[in-house]
Formats: C-alpha cells, sequence, structure tokens
C-alpha cells in the first residue's frame, strides 16, 4: 500500500453512484472504502465490479464485525467466520473488525481473514463525537490478562506500558493476535499518538472535514494526521470527496495536499 494513502470512503445511496464516483476517482486515489448499506443494496457482487477498477489498490469494506468466535477442535466456526466467509476471494483486501467483543472474536476475525487474504483492521476508538463513552474506561487489567488467558493469548508479553483503558486494551489484543492495522481517529490527536507508542502497524484515518472538531481546514488536519502517523497510514476520506461539485477534482485536490504536507514531512 502507498505510504501516506488517501482512501476514499463512498457511503453514497445508491450502488448506482458508488459505482459511478469509484470509475471517476479509482486511478486518482490510493483506495477505496465501501461500507454496510451498499453491500445490503447490492451484496458481495458490487465488491468485484470496485475491484475491477482499483486494479491492485486497497479495497476496504466497512463491516465493524463484532460477532462470536468460536474454535471447534478443527476450525474456527463462530459468526465471525461466516461472515467473512461470504466475502470470501472476492477483492476485498481489508475488513474492519471491533475489538470490544474480546480476543476469540478477534481471533476468529484474524485468522479466517488471513485465509481468505483479507486483513482486518482493529477499532480501539473512533472518530465520532462522545466515542469515548465506552472506549475510554478504565481497563480492570487483572481482569484483562485473565480473560486474554482463557483465549490463548498473552497481550502483556507483546505491550510492556501500562494498559489504562479499553482503547489501550484492544490495541494489546491486536498486537498479541496479530492484527493487520487499526482504525484510528483523525478527529483525535492525542488517541493517535497513543495508537503509535504502542504500535509500529500501519492506521488507517476516518474523521477528516465533517467530523473535525477542533476547527481545522482539510489541509492541517492532513498535517497532523501525517506528522503523528507517520508513513505507514492511510488518511480515509468520504464526504469531502463524493458531497463535493466534482468529486475528481476533489480528490485529486486531496491528493496535491496530502503530497505537499508530506513532502514538508521529509524535508
Ligand atoms: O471511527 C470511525 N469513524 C468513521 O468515520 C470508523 C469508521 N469506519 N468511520 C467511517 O469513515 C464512516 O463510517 C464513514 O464511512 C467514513 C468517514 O466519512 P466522512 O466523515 O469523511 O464522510
Amino acid at each position: 500500500m502507498k505510504e501516506f494513502a488517501i482512501i476514499a470512503a463512498l457511503d453514497l445511496d445508491t450502488s448506482a453512484l458508488v459505482l459511478e464516483i469509484a470509475a471517476k476517482i479509482a486511478k486518482t486515489v490510493d483506495g477505496i472504502k465501501i461500507g454496510v448499506p451498499t453491500l445490503l443494496e447490492s451484496g458481495t457482487g458490487i465488491v468485484a465490479r470496485v475491484r475491477e477498477l482499483l486494479d491492485d489498490k486497497p479495497l476496504l469494506v466497512d463491516l465493524k464485525i463484532a460477532d462470536i468466535g468460536f474454535r471447534s477442535p478443527k476450525s474456527w466456526s463462530g459468526t465471525n467466520a461466516k461472515i467473512l466467509a461470504k466475502l470470501g476471494r472476492c477483492g476485498v483486501s481489508h475488513v474492519t473488525v471491533h475489538g470490544f467483543p474480546g480476543p476469540s472474536s478477534v481471533a476468529e476475525a484474524v485468522d479466517v481473514g488471513n485465509e481468505f487474504g483479507i486483513g482486518a483492521l482493529l477499532l480501539p476508538m473512533m472518530s465520532h463525537v462522545g466515542a469515548e463513552t465506552f472506549f475510554s474506561r478504565p481497563l480492570e487489567v487483572a481482569q484483562f490478562e485473565t480473560s486474554c488467558r482463557n483465549s490463548g493469548i498473552d497481550p502483556t508479553s507483546v505491550v510492556k506500558s501500562p494498559l489504562r483503558d479499553v482503547t489501550d486494551g484492544i490495541l494489546a489484543i491486536g498486537e498479541a493476535i496479530g492484527v493487520s492495522g487499526y482504525i484510528g481517529p483523525a478527529t483525535r490527536p492525542e488517541d493517535l499518538r497513543r495508537y503509535r507508542l504502542l504500535t509500529q502497524k500501519p492506521i488507517w484515518c476516518p474523521g477528516f472535514g465533517r467530523q473535525d472538531r477542533l476547527g481545522r481546514s482539510l489541509a492541517v488536519q492532513l498535517r497532523d494526521w501525517a506528522d503523528i502517523v507517520g508513513s505507514r497510514s492511510a488518511a480515509i476520506v468520504g464526504s469531502s470527496i463524493y458531497n463535493a461539485h466534482d468529486p475528481y477534482a476533489a480528490a485529486i485536490e486531496m491528493i496535491e495536499i496530502r503530497d505537499a504536507v508530506t513532502g514538508e514531512i521529509s524535508k
């Protein structure tokens, strides 16, 4: 994946519009994200059609998988495995996976995803107003360690720094299980700094434009993201591109801003 990638989130009202905008911008952006509403309308058939436009660039399906992990003697057979099997090898490179259902749920999503060549991006925090309501709850560390050990993982052997809250706990589970990367909130620079202290894995960041609550321009928000998260990262940009009068021009502008801010970083 490209360093400092720009991933366009195509949350449009119809699949026809998703394909129309994807055709316009696929050669310009570094990848595309489609969401559950689009899959509900079109089924997984739309994935192959977006894949054709994207060549081998990342295609993220934002499923936010959060169901049970269940290990039978031979294989994973919880609901997470069944969700991923429905995607199969249809061209998806990444899916989003929630961490709050705990280690066996994440492990099932990661292992079964790997079988299909799909990387799991874990969500230790989110970008919207009030996302901290539960993610920032203090972590009961002893109970956390016991639950993880019961699921056969030992996060504290991987992450040595103190685990303060649910966000830290989810990051530690992700490191221990070996997720492909994380979703991190572009709206919360302090949280992105915490992520980077705990992980060297890619961090894909949504929350640009309409979700910013710090009064920043897109250029300042992108500069802050690139400064904090570094080159193993992606900016997930939705409405700032697809709601623009000319989405193709907006995508080009986003790439130009990215190139300008990352050029400054490498000087
Ligand atoms: O924490 C998250 N925040 C977020 O906005 C996790 C996400 N997956 N997203 C998604 O990113 C959200 O569902 C939407 O598809 C996209 C951001 O879109 P926009 O606010 O740039 O329009």
